[in-house]
């Protein structure tokens, strides 16, 4: 009985120590199999720890990709823009698309914050610069070098996800337009094909003067298209996730 008592105590103590924001992170990654989820966190940790939160520039994330490497899924892969909510139900509950947060370093960090301090090796979660508040942030920092690391991989046909109800879906300082669509390479991208979703009060339609400039913006031998979809088709798909992937527009 002892030892059990001894183990529990020492299992509740370890757990505290661990932090929540740990427990998430290794929680999360362990649903992939295939890594070693305490080195994944010690190196993602290296990143960002003892130093200024908006002195942690992309380049500090090199290593975790390094780590945790995104696998090329040609054909499947899908990039968005202001489209989060309506893409990840329908990726979610079908098995037709791969977006960044369907994969290990997107999935874990999703929805969090974090941010370390000079002088501390702690991750904190509260108190960290905004996203806008200074460029070179952690989490700011990590998203922009994740979304280069999975558009360095794309391959096939590559679909994005726009918002019709934007009068500009494909806006300049997105990471999409900023960091996405730059490092498409036509060695490896055939096509790109845009799904603009449209709710009732759709705006834009593919005529739109900003999805012209991302054709135009493409690397010399990527084809593109364009198709509006209503957003009602999509999440139709979404809760009949029997249908075949290229049945949903
Ligand atoms: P987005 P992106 N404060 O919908 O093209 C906090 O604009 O940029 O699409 N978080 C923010 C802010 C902000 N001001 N702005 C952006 N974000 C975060 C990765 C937030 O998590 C995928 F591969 C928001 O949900 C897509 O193809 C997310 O950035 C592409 O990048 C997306 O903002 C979507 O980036």
């Amino acid at each position: 009985l002892l030892i059990i008592v001894l183990v529990v105590v020492l299992g509740v103590t370890l757990n505290q120590e661990r932090g929540q924001f740990e427990s998430i992170f290794i929680s999360r990654c362990e649903k992939f199999k295939e890594y070693d989820c305490q080195n994944v966190w010690s190196v993602f940790q290296e990143a960002y720890i003892n130093k200024d939160p908006c002195k942690v520039p992309t380049e500090a994330y090199d290593p975790l990709i390094a780590a945790a490497p995104f696998k090329p899924a040609c054909n499947r892969m899908m990039f968005w823009s202001k489209t989060k909510d309506v893409v990840h139900d329908f990726t979610e509950k079908t098995d037709c698309f791969i977006t960044l947060e369907d994969t290990l370093l997107g999935s874990v960090l999703d929805g969090l914050t974090w941010c370390g301090k000079e002088g501390s090796s702690a991750t904190f979660t509260t108190d960290c610069p905004g996203w806008t508040q200074c460029d070179n942030n952690p989490v700011r920092s990590f998203w922009n070098r994740a979304s280069a690391g999975f558009a360095d991989v794309a391959c096939g046909d590559v679909t994005a996800m726009m918002n019709g109800s934007l009068i500009t879906p494909f806006s300049p300082t997105s990471i999409f337009a900023s960091i996405e669509v730059k490092r498409f390479n036509s060695s490896r991208v055939r096509n790109l094909k845009v799904v603009l979703v449209m709710q009732k009060n759709a705006v834009a339609n593919c005529t739109n003067m900003s999805l012209k400039n991302l054709e135009e913006e493409l690397d010399q031998g990527i084809n593109y298209d364009c198709k509006e979809v209503p957003e009602s088709q999509i999440k139709e798909c979404s809760v009949h996730p029997e249908k075949p992937c290229g049945s949903c527009w």
